[in-house]
């Protein structure tokens, strides 16, 4: 039997426990201690919820909230509704108050005439860019579409000045590109202004604004660091998973962009340039609120931090079910770095939320956006080569194929010619392609292939490898008893080291080696130098266009199977040498001349550098 004391200070205890207990459940979030009667978003169900939802993603003039609260009897004045006012005025799409407030009845009929053609327009704009039916009228296709899960952000700038239904833009259009490079004046304007929209949104706190390469705003450094915080992780996935998806949601921006993106888990939170969280209901001190299970599910600030609504059953990757994170996370982070809604099939940037398709990918109007803002990726690459293999087909012949691949540093990328860029999830490190050769890069890569010869090799220093294709590792020993790796001045005699670049020539079955301003023709068969070499790399390849030369150093001689060409890179230029049949076509062409420079990155497309630390992620 307990004593009476003993039973105060159990309830003590017990109580002690229990407030402990709560402020740990209320620790991340605080807004299910409101008086919420579901946690379910309001659904779209008539003209009324139709026109908040128009007006809230930015296809009208924001519907005027003062008369709707103030109708009704029953609205509490509760701190939520001035906050919402306050969010509104902050944004500047407040309107003045109507004078004429509607009494009594059905909404709908006491809005004047010009307020319902705004709908009408507005519903009309809806229908289109979400690729419904035009009907002007709120039907069950587009209740159904307001219904879906969908982006926080608003799709349309609210200009006051403009009707919403002739806020035309080319991004609407889900075949144009409006990013070429003859845009008209009228798409960059549309483009300017819906960027203004998006600089709206970020909170007078934030400082981080500026302009991009390209005069919009957007990040002016190309080092970007992220940051889940604490407060704000979600209740559904593992803390590791949710910051797993969110390297790799990062990465995937890195892969098609110059930018790179590093977790950030000690510096001071306002050091951090992208916050992510998740919170349901009012949250992370955040003036927009969210509105429970369904609809939005996340939003983003501008150059700022990404909230996702709580209330949504995220999942993994592969989950097949639920919301995708990983594809809401790449949507927002679009968004963080400036891109609007994009309405073209296949776009992350849609704003409805499409069920994840394994393996999504970037989109080609995704990258031409995001590099529109910060420009395409440029830097020097090591060496760049055809890599031939040979393949059985099913009827036992045997098919030549080749790939193209990019090297810099210890990283490389396959690149698809067929398809202008690069391959999913690349760059990879070195050494998983190809083992054995140096981890932190080659000089060049031969491959001597010819009636008689079959042998490829990469060059470092002064010293070179052969690559036994077969068993896919570099040779020890090859077959005619030479030891690896071998002195370059012991293999090419003649030939000074450490070389910049070389490539092996079909057409007179020598390889050509570059040193500095120095090229130095190595005839294999004979096994020596070729008459009068080495020359000056303008006596061997002159230049077309007096003055348009790399002069010497160059990172790069590359023969592509694909263009039947030889290119030299330097930097971020590369030349290419006149073939024969450019020749045929224009006889006054010097042999083996360089024609006029271009940008690597306007040729093949990105090759994007991914910061280290995403790049330990697990293929
Ligand atoms: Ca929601
Ligand atoms: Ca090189
Ligand atoms: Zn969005
Ligand atoms: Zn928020």
């Amino acid at each position: 039997m307990l004593t009476f004391t003993q039973l105060i200070i159990l309830l003590f205890w017990t109580s002690i426990g229990s407030a402990d207990a709560e402020k740990l459940f209320h620790n991340r979030d605080h807004s299910d201690v409101q008086a919420l009667s579901s946690h379910q978003a309001e659904v779209i169900t008539d003209t009324y919820t139709a026109e908040v939802y128009l007006s809230r993603y930015g296809f009208m003039k924001p519907v005027n909230w003062e008369e709707i609260q103030f109708e009704d009897p029953h609205t509490n004045f509760n701190d939520d509704f001035v906050d919402e006012l306050q969010a509104t005025i902050r944004e500047g799409n407040s309107v003045p108050r109507s004078r004429d407030t509607p009494q009594d009845g059905d909404r709908d009929e006491h809005t004047t005439q010009t307020e319902s053609e705004a709908f009408v327009s507005a519903l009309t704009e809806f229908q289109k860019v979400s690729g419904l039916p035009v009907t002007g009228v709120f039907d069950e296709a587009t209740k159904l579409a307001m219904n879906k899960p969908r982006c926080g952000v608003p799709d349309m700038e609210i200009d006051l000045n403009t009707p919403a239904a002739a806020a035309s833009d080319i991004l609407s259009s889900p075949t144009s590109d409006s990013f070429n490079e003859t845009g008209s004046n009228s798409t960059s304007e549309a483009v300017r202004r819906r960027k203004r929209h998006l600089a709206a949104l970020v909170s007078k706190r934030r400082r981080k604004r500026d302009v991009g390469e390209t005069g919009y705003m957007a990040f002016s450094k190309k080092v970007l660091r992220w940051r889940l915080i604490g407060e704000g992780y979600s209740s559904q996935l593992s803390v590791e998973e949710q910051r797993f998806i969110f390297r790799q949601a990062f990465r995937m921006w890195s892969e098609v962009s110059p930018l790179e993106f590093v977790e950030d888990t000690r510096s001071p939170l306002e050091d951090v340039d992208i916050r992510l969280g998740f919170g349901t209901g009012r949250h992370l001190g955040c003036n927009q609120r969210f509105d429970g299970t369904g609809q939005e599910f996340a939003h983003a600030w501008f150059l700022g931090d990404i909230h996702f609504d709580d209330d949504e059953h995220f999942t993994g990757p592969n989950a097949g079910s639920g919301i995708s994170l990983l594809k809401v996370a790449v949507h927002e982070i679009g968004h963080v770095l400036g891109l609007p809604h994009i309405y073209r099939p296949g776009s992350i940037m849609q704003p409805s939320y499409l069920p994840h398709e394994s393996g999504f990918e970037m989109d080609w109007m995704d990258r031409k956006a995001v590099q529109h803002l910060y420009g395409g990726c440029k830097g020097r690459f090591n060496t760049v080569f055809d890599w031939i293999r040979k393949e059985k087909t099913p009827y036992g012949e045997v098919a030549i194929r080749f790939n193209t691949y990019f090297v810099r540093d210890g990283w490389y990328w396959l690149y698809e010619n067929r398809n202008n860029r690069t391959r999913y999830g690349d760059p990879v490190a070195l050494q998983a392609g190809w083992r054995g050769i140096p981890v932190d890069g080659v000089d060049a890569h031969v491959h001597v292939w010819s009636r008689r010869r079959d042998a490829v090799y990469f060059f470092k220093g002064t010293q070179f490898w052969r690559y036994d294709g077969e068993n896919d590792v570099v040779f020890r020993q090859d077959p005619e008893g030479r030891r690896y790796p071998r002195l370059i001045s012991k293999g090419f005699p003649g030939v000074s080291s450490p070389i910049d670049t070389a490539f092996y020539d079909r057409r007179d079955s020598h390889i050509y080696f570059f040193k500095n301003t120095l090229v130095y023709a190595f005839d294999v068969e004979a096994n020596s130098l070729a008459r009068g070499f080495p020359k000056n790399i303008r006596d061997v390849f002159p230049a077309v266009a007096s003055g348009d030369h790399p002069d010497g150093n160059i990172d790069a001689a590359y023969f592509s199977y694909t263009h039947n060409a030889v290119f030299l890179l330097k930097g971020a230029r590369f030349w290419q040498v006149v073939g024969s049949r450019d020749r045929w076509r224009r006889p006054s062409l010097p042999r083996n001349g360089l024609l006029p420079h271009k940008e690597v990155h306007r040729h093949w497309f990105d090759i994007c550098n991914v910061h280290p630390t995403a790049l330990k992620l697990t293929r």
